[in-house]
């Protein structure tokens, strides 16, 4: 890893113009490779790729696919005050699409609407050769596309997958990340938790939920680390808008990248070496300086590109979709105006970059106060010193961002004016900041587990184990045996390496998680809920929570890495909480994919007595039976969590 100042580009720097190593001489901002080579049919990054519609999508479409510009909003809506904030805008939706109020809302806790729409979306999962970077490799697509095609939906309206499991050798799963799933657990996509795997060579598998957040999301194969070769997508659900905008630019991924493929890179991983990432991508795209690598490699593959319009706000929707990778978000020369984080909207804040751990989303509005024919580094760089593993090459990526006048293959000249302190800082923004708009006050729990994370030897390999009073190994999921429908059908004997944890009858329960690992964080997610995140630190926790009126809400928070002091290892702690109002199996895990491969991952057990209460779509189990007939002939060669 390179010390201050950082020098990246490797043995061919001299070769390149950095920061996004274009071949010297070349003198403009191209791309060498065909439309497709890249990234398959995917459009993202394009200049040319939609905006999104401002108002919604409309409602007399069974999806949203074409972009199309609504003409009425979804919502019923109306201007207010809310209390305790600046004076914002914020759109009032009601139970029912007809229903309309002219009153100043009581607070910013608003209802879920009943649209009655459900937006269908095919998903085919398969190999494919693509070259994000220029580098070619055995990628995952979603339809083709690296990354996926978007997933839209309103917020009220019903979403509906219907996948294809287009691998030839191995199941996969699709987890649309974020949303409650009440009443629809066994549609939360995990294998081993929830369902069993899709079979290989054209099983099939519809998934039907409710849009019950809206915001930015996105969704991913939860198979092994399949999601980090490619198999993932965003997915954007309208809804109310407590911050104005002009121009909803859509997705902005940030990924760190990879150049071989996930299941070496897992076998690596249960051997004891996690493998640095070799680059870092926006919307599936960046240049590589390839003489660092044998593999066949096209210079000047080609960065993404964003048009912004004079004077104008634009919206843009940052989604960490990496396997390991810290995320610091900035645009040269532009301030950044939070309003959302994961599916929670917030207070507006400004500050001139964003960090977004694996998992998490930030909506940030830029207004565009730079010069017409102005042209811009967005860039995205991956956190310093012990934050992320990453082989020094090309651990910044870049895109341009081009105004109306501008030539858009010109080079971009800016800096950037994110300090090293800024890179080497490796957890999420302050949680003074961020504060949800729908205030919800901490409550008392009714009961408090303390979860130690560490990292040590099974007897063969170094993976990580979960420690509480409930648990004691590292996890091992069983892909013919999901907890869930062991549930519903009564039988409560779990295996230990499921790391079950049954908080019974507690209405809120408390989570002190410490990790004791010095290399690399765990970005926390817990499916089915947003949590509290009441603090976080290093060391004994002094009971102190920031903000307990209105404490930071989302469904993903960095657990930074321990220190090591010469006193010895110094933990490092976060506080959350969430309220058992789910029924339902709901993993809690660190979302590297290399951290989840090696058994950080544990279910919470949620009223089991109300899950076998539930009436389960029957093609749950049925998909059980497939997956049993095929792995009686083809037992998957699971070598890692399985998830
Ligand atoms: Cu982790």
């Amino acid at each position: 890893m390179p010390t201050p100042p950082f020098e990246y580009g490797g043995i061919s720097k001299d070769m390149y113009e950095a920061p996004a190593w274009v071949p010297k001489g070349h003198g403009k901002l191209d791309t060498s490779l065909p439309k497709g080579r890249q990234n398959g049919n995917s459009y993202w990054g394009e200049l040319n790729c939609p905006r999104l519609p401002i108002r919604g999508l409309p409602h007399n479409s069974s999806n949203g696919s074409s972009y199309p510009t609504a003409t009425h909003p979804p919502y019923p809506t109306v201007s207010g005050t809310v209390s305790n904030s600046v004076n914002i805008t914020v759109s009032v939706s009601t139970v029912t699409a007809t229903a309309s109020s002219t009153q100043t809302p009581p607070s910013a806790c608003l209802s879920m609407p009943d649209t009655g729409i459900t937006r269908t979306y095919e998903m085919n999962v398969a190999y494919q050769t693509i070259a994000p970077d220029g580098v070619t490799r055995n990628g995952l697509t979603i339809n083709g596309q690296y990354p996926g095609p978007i997933v839209e939906a309103n917020w009220g309206d019903w979403i509906l997958f219907k996948v294809t499991n287009d691998l030839t050798d191995e199941g996969t799963a699709l987890h649309a990340h974020g949303l409650f799933q009440t009443t629809t657990s066994w549609y939360d996509g995990v294998p081993a938790v929830a369902q069993c795997p899709i079979t290989p060579n054209g099983g099939t598998f519809d998934m039907l939920f409710r849009a019950d957040r809206y915001g930015t999301s996105w969704y991913h194969s939860h198979y092994s680390a399949q999601y980090s070769g490619g198999a993932h997508g965003p997915m954007i659900i309208y809804g109310p808008k407590h911050a104005e905008y002009d121009i909803d630019v859509g997705p902005v991924i940030l990924e760190d990248w990879f150049h071989a493929d996930y299941f070496t890179l897992v076998n690596a991983t249960m051997n004891g070496r996690f493998p640095p990432s070799n680059n870092n991508l926006i919307n599936g795209k960046m240049n590589y300086p390839c003489a660092n690598t044998t593999l066949p490699c096209e210079p000047n593959a080609g960065v993404s590109k964003f048009k912004f319009q004079s004077g104008k706000k634009h919206l843009l929707r940052l989604i960490n979709a990496g396997a390991e990778g810290v995320q610091k978000f900035s645009i040269d020369g532009h301030s950044l105006t939070v309003i959302a984080q994961d599916f929670v909207p917030v207070n507006p804040y400004s500050t001139n970059v964003v960090t977004l751990s694996v998992g998490q989303r930030t909506d940030v509005i830029v207004e565009a106060t730079g010069e017409s024919d102005g042209a811009y580094w967005m860039r995205s760089q991956l956190g310093t010193q012990r934050c992320t593993l990453n082989d020094g090459v090309s651990p910044n990526a870049l895109a341009a961002v081009y105004y109306e006048d501008a030539d858009t293959n010109a080079i971009p000249t800016t800096e950037t004016d994110v300090t090293a302190e800024q890179l080497s800082t490796c957890k999420n923004d302050p949680l003074t900041e961020g504060t949800p708009l729908c205030k919800i006050a901490v409550a008392d729990p009714s009961t408090i587990e303390k979860i130690d994370f560490e990292f040590r030897s099974n007897g063969t390999n170094f993976i990580w184990f979960v420690e509480s009073s409930m648990t004691n190994s590292s996890y091992r999921g069983d892909y013919n045996d999901p907890i869930l429908l062991q549930a519903k059908n009564g039988d409560l004997q779990y295996k230990p390496e499921w790391n079950v944890m049954d908080f019974g009858s507690n209405e809120t329960v408390r989570l002190h998680l410490v990790n004791h690992g010095l290399v690399g964080g765990h970005p926390m997610h817990l499916h089915g809920h947003d949590f509290h995140v009441l603090a976080e630190g290093f060391g004994e926790w002094d009971g102190t929570i920031i903000n307990p009126e209105n404490s930071v809400r989302r469904d993903v928070h960095q657990l930074q890495n321990a220190r090591n002091t010469t006193e010895g290892v110094i933990p490092s702690f976060i506080i959350i909480q969430f309220t058992q109002d789910n029924p339902g199996v709901w993993p809690l895990h660190c979302h590297l994919a290399w951290h989840v491969s090696g058994g950080l991952f544990l279910n919470i057990l949620e009223r089991p007595e109300d899950i076998q209460k539930q009436d389960f779509d029957q093609d749950v189990f049925e998909l059980c039976d497939l997956w049993d007939t095929y792995t009686a002939e083809n037992p998957p060669n699971q070598i890692d969590s399985g998830l």
